[in-house]
């Protein structure tokens, strides 16, 4: 059985050697950033005495892929993406509680002050303001009854209102899409600090979990046992039961406003700032002394939630049509998501080009990769020694290189920077694209053990 809750993860994390106790006072106020990013890629880090309030900060929890693993009870590399593939098509059903932890403290209406009673970062100094970068949304398709969860960047605007960045193409932003059709607001409750494998699930991109399918049974799937959950105070969704802190609150229907700059994923600002859409929250539950998970954007943290989920995404992607394509990765060099390495097992020449032109494509997982390299079944993708190692003995540049132009992308700065206004679309914009074969070459057959890596003693 995986972990239930925050606290037993990090429990492990520091019995493991990984975790900082910062305990002189840190302000929310760019402070605790710094001390993120100076442990980002090593170790967790949690603040006990945070300037002017009295939860504490924890960070830096998905440092490694071993660290992922680990929470889901599974070796790193494509056994976790196996892992990952199998529970989003097992969703396990959850079990509804009367109480939680998470009901020790309720503010309700009035009293709600979101600048006060949470210690909202603003990690980087042109940031719009304080931000929940941690924070999973959980939203209900009012036909359906299945629930969604998901990330989004939260500007705290006032006490009582938030400003969300969600993407045209989020399963979010549709279910908000449905209620404003109909004239109605979505209800939400944002989730902060919450057992790991519910933490990932809400990463998990739209082909992967599609609409239809329930996340919070998804997530009960990836813990190896049902999800506990509990109602809202305000509406009737269903959170975690053991969550640290709730937030509940209401997209209002036609409602828009500033957010931006912010230091995003890509580790550059997104701006200038944009209308988007709005919560007005409604009330704040928590445990009694609750700990505030931070994810730091551009971090190990960040980049491994996202890229490990459109890992699974691709490879299941790729073996519906190319059962011989055998492992998915998004190194972390180029932020677990504009690099890509698929390892094929080659029984044809074509293999390889096939395998590039299947991972690339206008899809969520596929529209930021901009250079996929196919590797051999010797070479381990999630080793980039080995991949370079690859590349510099197998590929002759004229032969294994292809480059496709004007292809859609999302996050790169330098796509972003060059596509002009008019050929943009619902944040999408131009990029080109390359796929390069490190493949040993089949023909002529004579030659393909000349290629093979030797080995001491061999
Ligand atoms: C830490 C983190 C922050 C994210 N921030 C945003 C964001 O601000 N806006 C957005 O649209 N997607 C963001 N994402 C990506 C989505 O949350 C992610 O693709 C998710 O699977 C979307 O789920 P949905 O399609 O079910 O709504 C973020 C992901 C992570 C891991
Ligand atoms: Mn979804």
């Amino acid at each position: 059985m995986a972990f239930t809750d925050l606290r037993s993860y990090l429990g492990w994390l520091e019995a493991d050697g990984q975790l900082v106790r910062v305990r002189e006072p840190v302000s929310v106020n760019l402070e605790v950033a710094r001390h993120e990013e100076r442990h980002d890629g090593r170790k967790a880090v949690l603040f006990e005495n945070v300037t002017g309030h009295r939860m504490p900060i924890l960070a830096n929890i998905f440092n490694s892929r071993r660290n992922i693993a680990h929470a889901l009870g599974v070796a790193p590399g494509v056994a976790l993406t196996r892992r990952l593939i199998e529970a989003a098509r097992n969703p396990v059903p959850t079990v509804l509680q009367q109480d939680a932890a998470l009901k020790a403290v309720k503010i309700l209406g009035a009293d709600v002050d979101l600048t006060t009673q949470l210690p909202n970062p603003m990690h980087f100094a042109g940031d719009a303001g304080f931000y929940i970068s941690s924070g999973v949304i959980v939203a209900r398709d009012k036909k359906t009854g299945k629930r969604n969860l998901s990330f989004a960047r939260m500007l705290v605007k006032d006490g009582k209102t938030i400003v969300v960045m969600i993407n045209f193409y989020r399963h979010l932003m549709e279910l908000y899409r449905r209620a404003e059709s109909r004239g109605e607001g979505l209800e939400v409750a944002i989730v902060i600090g919450v057992d790991p494998a519910t933490w990932l699930e809400a990463a998990m991109p739209d082909r992967l979990v599609p609409i239809d399918v329930d996340e919070l049974e998804v997530a009960g799937a990836l813990r190896g046992e049902p999800l506990p959950v509990v109602r809202c105070e305000t509406s009737d969704l269903e959170v975690p039961a053991t969550a640290e802190i709730v937030i509940e609150g209401v997209m209002p229907p036609g409602l828009r406003e500033l957010e931006g700059p912010y230091g995003d994923y890509s580790r550059v600002y997104d701006g200038p700032p944009r209308q988007n859409p709005v919560i007005q929250v409604r009330a704040i539950t928590h445990r009694k002394q609750p700990i505030y998970l931070d994810c730091l954007p551009g971090s190990r943290d960040n980049w491994l939630l996202g890229g490990v989920c459109r890992e699974a995404d691709l490879l299941q992607h790729l073996q519906k049509s190319m059962p011989n394509v055998k492992a998915v990765c998004l190194p972390e060099g180029a932020c677990c998501r504009f690099h890509c390495v698929v390892q094929i097992h080659k029984a044809h020449e074509y293999d390889s080009m096939h395998a590039i032109v299947g991972t690339l494509g206008p899809t969520e997982a596929s529209r930021d990769v901009k250079w996929v390299v196919v590797v051999d079944e010797d070479i381990d993708p999630f080793d980039p020694m080995q991949v370079e190692w690859a590349i510099a003995t197998r590929t002759q540049w004229d032969r294994d290189l292809i480059m496709i132009p004007r292809m859609a992308m999302a996050l790169d700065p330098s796509a972003l920077a060059r596509t002009p206004p008019a050929l943009r679309k619902n944040g999408d914009v131009l990029s080109t694209k390359v796929g390069l074969d490190a493949t040993i070459p089949l023909d002529p057959p004579e030659k393909v053990a000349s290629y093979r890596r030797v080995s001491a003693g061999d």
